[in-house]
């Protein structure tokens, strides 16, 4: 049987302010990726602190911070195989000038501060941002109609 595995994905301001929400969560379904978790809120400054944590000491953790709560960001839990890796090669690289046209940051973004989405860079961030922004009650366990044709 498939092992599916699970990570965070957050629309970052931009993105809503843009509104490109549906066109980059589309994205996702048509890969064949489930969405278990979403919502929309405006990030505190306590969770920003917190899930940023590891750019604490550097010099564009305060712009970041600011940023990230300059407005709502959709923040989801996205499920599938390999879906860590897989996400991550669907966003594109920090610098929207190295992502290749066909990534969501190829397409939509040109600045590295303003690059529309953010999502876990391993399983172990997965986890602990999931934490962050979701409790078990707002994540839904099911099946997609398509999973025997999206998994061998
Ligand atoms: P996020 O975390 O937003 O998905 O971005 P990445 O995982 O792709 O990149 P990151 O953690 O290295 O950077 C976090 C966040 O900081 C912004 N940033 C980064 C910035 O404003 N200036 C910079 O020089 C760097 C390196 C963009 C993403």
């Amino acid at each position: 049987m498939v092992q599916l595995e699970r990570t965070f994905v957050m629309i970052k301001p931009d993105g809503v302010q843009r509104g490109i929400v549906g066109d980059i969560v589309s994205r996702f379904e048509r890969r064949g990726l489930k969405i278990v978790g979403m919502r929309m809120l405006v990030v505190s400054e306590d969770l920003a602190q917190k899930h940023y944590a590891e750019h604490a000491a550097k010099p564009f953790f305060p712009s970041l911070v600011g940023f990230i709560r300059s407005g709502p960001v959709v923040a989801m839990v996205v499920e599938g195989k390999d879906v860590v890796t897989v996400v991550r090669s669907m966003v594109g690289k920090t610098k929207p000038v190295e992502s290749p046209p066909g990534t969501i940051r190829g397409d939509f973004a040109l600045d590295t501060g303003r690059n529309v989405i953010h999502a876990s860079d391993s399983p172990e961030s997965a986890k602990r941002e999931i934490s962050l922004y979701f409790d078990n009650t707002q994540l839904a366990a099911y099946s997609r109609i398509d999973e025997q044709w999206l998994y061998e």
